[in-house]
């Protein structure tokens, strides 16, 4: 079992090695540790084993999980900066050029590429795809229905006040007409405040049992500073069927980690009150920076909060006219650009919108 475990060692540290884009190490990441990987699978056989062998091979197994994950963590900053370094070789702006003709004129267009933000998307629309999610889009623009009252937050409610909204007015209190004319009366107009907004329109559209997730802005009246942003970008999945527990959460949480991290980040779950789940929780991921011992960014818990979620509850399943006795729903989300400040070291979320090139430019 020792040999088997250095051939596989081996043959993946050098993929690792030779790999030449993030796609391919994503990948090789989950040929190792994704569900039926051939790391992950590797122990199903300790069980047969004489106490004596499993205390040589347990260590073994886990110095080769560390090593691979560590392996896949490195390669992926050495591929990150080639790219980088490709970029900033090109050649910048106007050619020297003859103007003997101006038909001869050639001009080096300069090359951009995608946002930060719009890389991370992919990457999380990648990872939970793999576990069967598909894309749902809901309005920006929307009423206070959907943000707010078919999430159990009712008109007056003091629970309102965890979001800072931005409402739209309108001519005739919350009054617009369709496209074919009709009267529509959403309730008051606003801009989302999260991707919320999403969980009972996917219930209205979709029968159960379903798995969706939700990408895109959300507005807040904030003051803003290096933490808060006016305009920023959420992610949520809604995930309703028979039977589901706290343990999927948990377990989705510690898959995502593991994705977008590269390597074992555990999950803990807290008590926190949103008023659309039931339990509702926070969800800490073992501090990436001092793995759990303390330091400066967890301030000393060990623990970093890096998403919200919770069992959808019963009001909202029955809003959106599911019934709670049969089904059981799982909401988890979290903001993109708080979690990159997490992962890249980004001190201000300001950043992200501000344009700025010598900042754009670094991813
Ligand atoms: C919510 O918006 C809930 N809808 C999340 C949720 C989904 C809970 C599903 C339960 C189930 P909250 O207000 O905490 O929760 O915002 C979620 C995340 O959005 C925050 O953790 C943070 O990452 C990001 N966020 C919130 N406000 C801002 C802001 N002003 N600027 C940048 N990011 C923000």
């Amino acid at each position: 079992m020792e040999t088997q475990l250095d051939i596989l060692k081996k043959k993946f540290l050098l993929e690792i090695e030779n790999s030449q884009s993030l796609k391919e190490l994503d990948g090789l990441f989950l040929q190792m540790f994704g569900k039926s990987g051939e790391i992950t699978l590797f122990p199903k056989n300790f069980s047969k084993l004489e106490k004596s062998e499993l205390k040589i091979i347990s260590p073994l197994f886990n110095q080769t999980k560390k090593t691979l994950a560590e392996a896949v963590r490195k390669r992926r900053g050495e591929v990150k900066l080639a790219d980088f370094k490709k970029i900033l070789q090109e050649p910048l702006g106007l050619r020297k050029i003859s103007t003997d003709s101006l038909e001869k004129i050639k001009t080096k267009k300069r090359q951009g590429h995608t946002h930060i933000i719009t890389q991370f998307e992919e990457e999380i629309i990648r990872a939970f795809s793999k576990l069967g999610f598909a894309q749902f889009d809901a309005p920006q623009i929307d009423s206070d229905t959907y943000n707010f009252e078919l999430l159990n937050i009712p008109q007056d409610h003091p629970a309102r006040d965890l979001w800072d909204t931005l409402y739209i007015e309108t001519s005739e209190e919350g009054r617009v007409k369709s496209e074919e004319g009709e009267n529509l009366n959403p309730g008051k107009l606003l801009l989302r405040t999260h991707t919320s907004n999403a969980q009972v329109r996917i219930m209205e559209k979709i029968k159960p049992p379903f798995r969706q997730m939700i990408l895109g802005r959300c507005y807040r009246y904030e003051n803003t500073d290096a933490r808060h942003e006016h305009t920023f970008e959420q992610f949520e999945i809604v995930y309703v069927d028979k039977g589901l527990s706290m343990a999927n959460l948990l377990y989705l949480s510690e898959y995502f980690f593991q994705a977008i991290f590269g390597y074992d980040v555990k999950a803990r779950l807290k008590p926190k009150y949103y008023p659309f789940v039931e339990p509702g929780a926070g969800v800490d991921g073992l501090c990436i920076f001092c793995k759990g011992k303390g330091c400066k960014v967890c301030g000393g818990v060990g623990w970093l909060e890096l998403a919200g979620a919770g069992m959808i509850h019963p009001t909202v399943l029955k809003n959106g006219g599911i019934d709670p006795d049969v089904y059981s729903g799982i909401a988890w989300g979290f903001g993109l650009g708080r979690m990159l400040m997490v992962r890249e070291g980004i001190k201000d979320v300001r950043l992200f919108n501000s344009g700025d090139l010598r900042f754009l430019n670094k991813y």
